[in-house]
């Protein structure tokens, strides 16, 4: 079936470029971009654009039927910074749109999902290094434990209602396009646009905090490959762990002092400290790499490049 596809959250950091690709891919009208908020990229607007409340079940439902859409990329979210500021609203938006979504999949209304998940999932009982596909996972994030639940979720409708749900656990996602949304791997961002714009940058986390993070045409890549990958081997859902870079803002200023000898980076721990430390070091992405050939291409140097070229 020719995919007709509604991207809900697409004025974000990943649906700014997804909405891009995925256009290019299956043509302008295949793909209906929504959110809550107009698009700021110019080339996101050029096609099919709805306002839609994610939380809104009826609105989906609409919007699916006036466009006759059979997918759905569901990015909506409150990210596991300001979500800690807003606990009750983060899990409301976060869950309400998910199942709502799922439901309308069980109904046959729409054939496919896809629904982001994180690294968020994991907590301080998980391994730092090399964190595994599964193994424990005790989030302590209203975020992380949304991710987790919703995880479940998908599980529990593949497995009951034969649902086609795919998920992906994203690092930190770092990109040009559009900001991120209130993250806390957002400081791997905002350095580059402070390195070019007044050469320092005061950084919310410590210098030796090291994450996982990933260039955004990896993490864009790896969603497309992902849905459009042939899964009748795998047993059971999987939320896929991918791997691009690991680096700690120390490393990340490092490299930028290659091109900008004279930035300088100063640290001011914030509650976003937290956070980072009960997240992993490093990812194993080998189950990914097992059942849809993941492998990323983007290593630290080309991303600090392209970073610096494309924001310049
Ligand atoms: P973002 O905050 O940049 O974008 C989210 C979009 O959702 C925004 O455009 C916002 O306007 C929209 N939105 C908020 N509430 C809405 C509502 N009620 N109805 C409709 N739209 C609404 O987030 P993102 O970085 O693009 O993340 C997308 C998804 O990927 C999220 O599920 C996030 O948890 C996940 N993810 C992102 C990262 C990352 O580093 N960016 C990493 C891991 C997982
Ligand atoms: C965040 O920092 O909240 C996101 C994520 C890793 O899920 N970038």
């Amino acid at each position: 079936m020719i995919p007709k596809i509604l991207i809900i959250g697409a004025s974000g950091q990943i649906g700014t470029e997804l909405t891009q690709t995925l256009r290019a891919i299956h043509g302008v009208n295949q793909v209906i971009a929504s959110d809550l908020n107009s698009p700021n990229n110019s080339s996101s607007i050029e096609g099919p654009f709805e306002i839609l409340d994610a939380t809104d079940a009826d609105a989906i439902i609409n919007c699916i039927k006036k466009h006759q859409v059979n997918t759905v990329y569901l990015l909506a979210a409150m990210l596991s910074a300001t979500a800690e500021k807003v606990p009750q609203k983060a899990w409301h938006l976060n869950m309400t749109s998910l199942l709502s979504v799922l439901e309308m999949a069980k109904v046959g209304l729409i054939w496919k999902i896809f629904w982001p998940s994180s690294i968020a999932v994991f907590g301080p009982s998980s391994s730092k290094i090399n964190t595994p596909q599964s193994g424990p996972m005790d989030p302590g994030t209203v975020y992380g434990i949304s991710k987790l639940a919703g995880e479940h979720w998908c599980a529990y409708y593949q497995e009951k209602y034969g649902v086609d749900v795919r998920s992906i656990r994203y690092p930190g996602l770092i990109s040009w396009k559009a900001q991120p949304g209130g993250g806390t791997t957002d400081y791997a961002v905002a350095i580059f646009h402070d390195a070019l714009k007044t050469r320092v940058y005061n950084c919310f986390l410590e210098a030796n905090t090291m994450l996982p993070m990933m260039h955004m045409t990896d993490a864009i890549r790896a969603t497309i490959e992902l849905m459009t990958a042939n899964l009748d081997h795998v047993e059971k859902f999987k939320a896929y762990n991918i791997a691009g870079m690991s680096f700690t803002p120390s490393e990340l200023a490092d490299a930028i002092k290659l091109y900008i000898p004279e930035f300088k980076i100063s640290y001011a721990p914030d509650f976003r400290q937290h956070i980072a430390d009960s997240w992993p070091n490093t990812i194993d992405d080998s189950e990914s790499a097992f059942d849809w050939n993941w492998k990323s291409q983007i290593d630290l140097d080309r991303l600090v490049s392209d970073m610096l070229t494309n924001l310049k």
